[in-house]
C-alpha cells in the first residue's frame, strides 16, 4: 500500500489545495490530508481545527482513497504512526521551493519519509489561504477560488467577526 500525506493549515481549504490532493489521490493508493493543529498559532486562525477538518472532509468526499485527520507535533511522527511513506507538497513558485526544500531535507533527516513536489496548476498559482481571507475581508469576490460551501462559511465568519 503506497500511502501519502498532504499536510497543511487549510485555513480555509482552497481550490489550490484540492488540486494537489486530487492529483496525489491519483498517484497513491491512500492519501491522508493532515490538518496541523498548532496551539500556539490557533489565535491567528479564522477557523478552528474542527471547522477546517469539517470543510476538508466535505471537499474531499469525492475521492474514496482520501481521508482527513488532525495532527499535532512533528509531521514525521505522524508519518511513522500512520505508516506514510511520502509527503506531497504543492509548489507555486521559486519562493515556495526555498522553504519547502529546507523542510523536505529536515523531514528526511528525522525519518526516511520522502517528499514529492507537485507543481501547482497555472490557474491556482497565485492562490493562498491568507490572500483569500484578506480579499474576502475587504469585500472582494473569492467565489471562484474556494468551494461554494467554503465561500459561504467564509462570508458568515467575516460577518460574525465584524459584528
Ligand atoms: N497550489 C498548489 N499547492 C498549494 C497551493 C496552491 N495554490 N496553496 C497551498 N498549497 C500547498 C502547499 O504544498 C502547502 O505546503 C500546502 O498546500 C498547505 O498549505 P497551507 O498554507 O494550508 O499550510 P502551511 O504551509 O501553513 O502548512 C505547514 C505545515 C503544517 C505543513 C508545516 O508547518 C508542518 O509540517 N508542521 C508540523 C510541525 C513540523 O513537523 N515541523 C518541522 C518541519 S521541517
Amino acid at each position: 500500500m503506497r500511502r501519502a500525506v498532504c499536510p497543511g493549515s487549510f485555513d480555509p481549504v482552497t481550490n489550490g489545495h484540492l488540486d494537489i490532493v486530487g492529483r496525489a489521490a491519483s498517484l497513491f493508493d491512500e492519501v491522508v490530508v493532515a490538518v496541523g493543529v498548532n496551539k500556539s498559532k490557533s489565535s491567528s486562525r479564522l477557523f478552528s481545527s474542527d471547522e477546517r477538518m469539517d470543510m476538508l472532509r466535505r471537499a474531499c468526499a469525492p475521492w474514496e482513497n482520501v481521508r482527513v485527520e488532525g495532527f499535532t507535533g512533528l509531521l514525521t511522527d505522524f508519518c511513522v504512526e500512520h505508516d506514510i511513506q511520502a509527503i506531497v507538497k504543492g509548489l507555486r513558485a521559486v519562493s515556495d521551493f526555498d522553504y519547502e526544500l529546507q523542510m523536505a531535507q529536515m523531514n528526511a533527516s528525522l525519518t526516511d519519509v520522502e517528499t514529492v513536489f507537485v507543481p501547482t496548476s497555472p490557474e491556482w498559482s497565485f492562490l493562498a489561504s491568507s490572500l483569500v481571507k484578506e480579499v474576502a475581508t475587504y469585500g472582494g469576490d473569492v467565489s471562484t477560488l474556494v468551494p461554494d460551501f467554503v465561500h459561504e462559511r467564509l462570508a458568515e465568519r467575516i460577518a460574525e467577526n465584524a459584528a
